[in-house]
């Protein structure tokens, strides 16, 4: 059975198990731990230069890395209607790409002032660490430093990370003006969870569907945005309510 290493409060994992479990794919499913689960994954990759991200799934063949890879091999693996709709794969190409702009642009908003919020850094401190007071916040920024050096995390570039994020989700009214229906093309397909997922670390949905903690919830709220582009929520928030979790 293929293995699915993921964070359970990621994105770009939810966007993964989103696309497995609507093509029913069987999976087994093992949380990552950031910078410590490093080592252990860099030796059964093989890979001992470059980025570690998660979703990582494992599988009969070469482990997927990506989790556009990984909706990939669930569309060809899987069953239940197709997320990648015929002759749209360019395009859907495109809003994943748009997906990633948005979500390393959110990654940064919420996380550039993030060693100035105690609280928030406890929460991605793992138990039983998380219970041992000023040891377990001292790991905890130690590893937050690592985190935002990888990602080249700073509040210079705030500004910027902000203009990214709007310009995908214009990019997404534009389609949304154009489209006949609610979703981005005809039929629900891998675009929309790319742009539903996009909008989660600059105006994140319930908790049901976006379990982080309340320090790091609130670190992902940008009212700047949720408030320009309110239309938007609303439709993730309609989308969400009809696919997620998949029904099988
Ligand atoms: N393009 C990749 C990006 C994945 C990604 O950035 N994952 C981050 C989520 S925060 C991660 O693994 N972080 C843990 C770490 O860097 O240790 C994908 O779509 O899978």
């Amino acid at each position: 059975m293929p293995i699915l290493y993921s964070l359970y409060f990621s994105p770009w994992s939810l966007k993964a198990r989103w696309a497995l479990d609507h093509h029913g794919i069987d999976y087994e499913q093992r949380e990552y731990m950031p910078i410590i689960g490093e080592p252990f994954m860099r030796l059964r990759l093989r890979k001992f230069t470059g980025k570690i991200t998660v979703p990582i799934l494992f599988t009969d063949g070469e482990p997927l890395t990506d989790s556009f890879a990984i909706a990939r091999y669930a569309e060809q693996h899987g069953s239940g209607p197709k997320l990648f709709l015929p002759g749209r794969g360019r395009d859907i190409e495109t809003w994943n790409q748009r997906s990633e702009t948005a979500l390393e642009a959110g990654r940064l908003l919420s996380m550039a002032e993030v060693l100035e919020d105690p609280e928030a850094i406890l929460e991605t401190v793992p138990p039983p660490l998380n219970r041992l007071g000023a040891v377990g916040l001292t790991l905890g920024k130690s590893a937050t430093r690592t985190f935002l050096a990888k990602y080249q995390i700073n509040a210079a570039a705030k500004t910027s990370a902000m203009a990214e994020a709007r310009e995908v989700f214009e990019a997404l009214r534009d389609a949304r003006q154009q489209a006949t229906g609610d979703y981005i093309y005809d039929e629900f397909s891998y675009a929309d969870i790319c742009m539903v997922v996009a909008t989660y670390l600059c105006a994140p949905p319930a908790k049901r569907y976006f379990p982080l903690g309340d320090a790091g919830r609130r670190r992902c709220i940008h009212p700047q945005l949720s408030e320009e582009f309110g239309d938007l929520i609303a439709w993730r928030d309609t989308i969400l309510e009809r696919h997620y979790p998949p029904k099988l």
